[in-house]
């Protein structure tokens, strides 16, 4: 017997969803005409097994893999379930063509944005998350209770190796964890990847016994997939903990590959987010931060940077405390190490930790080396921040016996 499919056969608001559907909420803002049912129908059948034409099709040969739009709240949003057979078991890239694919783009919607998702366990099960999450802070660092910090060199390109590891020497000597790579930084002639990664990981040794404080590094072997493989090779080979992978421009197959092949040398992954902004920065239409650090976080990242809580410079979607990203009622990714970046200084440290909490990576580049009296003293104002916060003493109180925060907050301010 055939059957018709059509658009309104995806609209069902007394629909239950089951435990094993993805559960995708949306804000959409129908097209002119169009009521928000007719909408939610079309992005349920765009996004699973509908199109624009009536569909004769044989029941007997037909698989329902339909998704029901079920649920039409406050807010302009609605909430679409997928079937968990719709989806090839651990395949981020096939899983994100139906729920953030064509309908981004279909007309009827003047704007759709992915805001949330629920993650069922059979999807889950396809993929491997974090290998360490938060446990870096103690596991392969010693920072114990207190936020990881990482420096990034700046400028950002052109420093050459020499001054690159220079750089290096002085930050961890000043107290920073985490040497890290700036994300246009990968393997340039002015500082080629191979010499800088072998000579600072070698100079992380020299001052892991130095200070008694294990000192690693963050390296940017963001590349095409083979040569990404490669290049996390030579970083395990050569002592290093860590790799750091822009996990938007360079796509989200090539993280999951690297991630199978940092299990066996035990990399932890740094996931810098180059390029999110062209998804999340439109509060009515894209995909949202929270979602692309679910998708981060099932591709197994260890680290995703999250934003400053509106302390930095750049623009965030709202991060009033890092459970708004990481953990809503539908997903949590809590067991991943958010990462605070862009335009921190010590100044805004105190504020940082009372918005985001201690269980993150504060990651400064300017706000270390800028420092008027250079790198070392850059790092040893940031690590006393953190140690005043830590011990609830105001800044500018610590300041009074640490010159070098005093200088810093002379410089930048505080919040
Ligand atoms: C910060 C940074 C980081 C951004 C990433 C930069 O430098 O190195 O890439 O913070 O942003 O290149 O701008 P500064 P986000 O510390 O000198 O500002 O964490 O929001 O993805
Ligand atoms: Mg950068």
């Amino acid at each position: 017997m055939t059957t018709g499919i059509e658009y309104d056969d995806f609209l069902d608001l007394e629909y239950e969803p089951r435990d094993d559907d993805l559960v995708c909420e949306f804000t959409i803002d129908p097209a002119d005409g169009m009521t928000m049912e007719a909408a939610a129908s079309r992005v349920a059948s765009e996004s699973s097994n509908g199109t624009w034409a009536a569909l004769a099709v044989d029941e007997d040969e037909l698989t329902d893999l339909g998704a029901t739009a079920y649920m039409i709240g406050n807010d302009d949003r609605i909430s679409v379930a997928y079937p968990a057979a719709l989806f090839e078991a651990g395949s981020m890239a096939q899983i994100l063509s139906c729920i953030a694919g064509n309908i981004m783009g279909m007309k009827a919607v003047d704007s759709i944005r992915l805001e949330d998702c629920y993650w069922p366990e059979t999807v889950v099960d396809g993929f491997p998350g974090p290998q360490f999450g938060t446990s870096v802070a103690s596991e392969k660092l010693d920072a114990g209770d207190r936020p990881v910090l990482a420096t990034v060199p700046k400028p950002k390109v052109g420093l050459s190796t020499d001054a690159h590891v220079q750089i290096a020497e002085d930050a961890w000597r000043g107290g920073v964890d985490l040497l890290k790579d700036d994300e246009n930084l990968t393997d340039q002639p002015f500082n080629p990847f191979e010499e800088r990664v072998s000579r600072s990981l070698a100079k992380a040794e020299e001052l892991t016994e130095e200070t008694g404080e294990k000192k690693d590094y963050l390296v940017n072997v963001t590349a095409e997939t083979e040569e990404m493989i490669r290049r996390a090779e030579f970083v395990h080979e050569h002592g290093g903990g860590f790799v750091m992978v822009d996990v938007v421009t360079c796509g989200w197959s090539a993280v999951q590959t690297l991630r199978e092949h940092c299990e066996d040398m035990d990399l932890a992954i740094h996931a810098h987010r180059a390029m999110h902004a062209a998804f999340d920065r439109m509060d009515h239409h894209g995909v949202s931060m929270r979602v692309i650090a679910q998708v981060a976080r099932l591709c197994g990242v260890d680290h995703i940077h999250t934003g400053t809580a509106g302390l930095g410079k750049l623009a965030n979607e709202d991060t009033p405390g890092i459970n708004a990203w990481l953990k809503s009622d539908l997903y949590d990714c809590t067991d991943v190490l958010p990462v605070a970046s862009g335009g921190l200084h010590p100044g805004v440290t105190d504020a940082l930790i009372d918005a985001l909490g201690t269980d993150i990576a504060i990651q400064a580049g300017g706000g270390i080396h800028g420092h008027p009296d250079g790198t070392e003293a850059g790092a040893r104002a940031l690590r006393q921040s953190v140690e005043a916060t830590m011990q609830d003493v105001p800044l500018a109180e610590y300041a009074e016996d640490h010159a070098e925060l005093a200088t810093a907050l002379e410089k930048w301010g505080a919040e």
